[in-house]
């Protein structure tokens, strides 16, 4: 099923005013959260503009399943499941108050959150230990679930068709969520993808897979919604691919010269915000002064967030686990320091 991108495709007009009203806040807070850990560290990866697919997937969700979000925009999924949310800043700048102290840039929280952390680099690998998790609740007879998101770029793994293979054969319950931003770094996705849909895969798969337009959070989180009850259900996997644009540069600190401005420009019109905002004044759920509010609740509750992260010490040497390397954490420093006596962190 195709939905192009564009004003109001209608879908997710059943959603009940409460969840469409929860899913632009959560949208609202995963804009301000992760805008300022951009402004704060220029190694952070933007996720402005793709709020629409992250809160979609990931609002919702009981507390007893998985989330694996994606590394753009991962905070919501920890925000959502009550994380502190100077901690996640304080993850972000490598403060010690950060939940892995420092660890792993800031993709990471307490395993009791039930949420996949990202702590490799390699692309993809979420995906495998996220589809062990489903595996986990299919052994253990439960209903619960796991909802993993994941780049466009990143269907190209072998991670990935390793798992959505296997998911299919053993009937995980597993909803996928491609967050297709078009871009590899700076690479477009039709360098790379023969396809012009990521979801047609899934038939390769024996799986449902549906495209949405990822700008309408209502039309993501209604995919979302069925796919998880159809998990839930024991009728398995189901591949979503959310399609998106990514408006900031694949690090904050990328000046993002291989795009048009007019082609940025035309997606920006298209911010999801704004389009939920509008859609909820309309139908009269909200009033402008309502959502007003909901963004001075949320950029207080953020600003709070920076200025006790920023006031922490940063993380030490021994916060980063070289003490659970080296018997003597000064050995290790001067080990790390190498033959030359080079700063091991220039
Ligand atoms: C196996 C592997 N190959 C390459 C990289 C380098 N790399 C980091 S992010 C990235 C782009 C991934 O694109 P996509 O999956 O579409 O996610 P996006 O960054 O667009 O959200 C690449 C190629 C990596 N980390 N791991
Ligand atoms: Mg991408």
């Amino acid at each position: 099923m195709s939905r192009p991108n564009g004003p109001g495709t209608g879908e997710g007009a059943d959603l009940d005013p409460s969840v469409r009203i929860g899913l632009l806040k959560a949208m609202m807070l995963s804009r301000t959260l992760e805008s300022a850990c951009c402004e704060l560290n220029p190694r952070w990866f933007p996720a402005e503009g793709e709020e629409g697919v992250i809160a979609g997937a990931f609002f919702g969700l009981r507390d007893d399943d998985t989330m694996a979000p994606h590394y753009r925009g991962p905070f919501l999924a920890y925000a959502l499941r009550g994380a502190d949310l100077s901690r996640l800043v304080g993850q972000a700048l490598g403060k010690a108050n950060g939940y892995a102290r420092g660890r792993a840039l800031g993709f990471t929280g307490p395993a009791a959150m039930g949420i996949v952390p990202w702590v490799a680099g390699d692309l993809g690998t979420t995906i495998g230990v996220a589809t062990g998790c489903a595996l986990g609740f299919s052994y253990e007879g439960s209903d619960r679930v796991t909802v993993c998101s994941f780049g466009d770029g990143t269907t190209n793994r072998g991670d990935f068709h390793e798992a959505l293979n296997l998911a299919s054969v053993w009937k995980l319950p597993i909803v996928y969520v491609c967050q297709h931003n078009q871009y590899s770094i700076s690479l477009h996705a039709s360098e790379v993808l023969p396809i012009e849909q990521i979801s047609v895969r899934a038939s390769g798969y024996g799986m449902p897979g549906l495209t949405v337009d990822g700008n309408d959070v209502f039309a993501v989180h209604s995919a979302v919604r069925d796919a998880v009850a159809r998990a839930r259900s024991g009728e398995g996997p189901t591949l979503i691919e959310a399609r998106t644009y990514r408006l900031g540069g694949h690090w904050a600190s990328d000046p993002g010269g291989y795009r048009l401005p007019e082609v940025q420009d035309a997606w920006r019109d298209k911010d999801p915000i704004p389009r939920a905002v509008s859609e909820l004044v309309t139908s009269g759920d909200l009033t402008q002064h309502d959502v007003d509010s909901m963004w001075d609740e949320v950029r207080q509750a953020v600003d709070a967030a920076v200025t006790v992260a920023k006031a922490c010490p940063d993380a030490r040497l021994e916060d980063i686990g070289a003490n659970e390397v080296f018997a003597d954490v000064s050995e290790g420093m001067s080990a790390l320091r190498g033959e030359r006596g080079e700063p091991w962190l220039a």
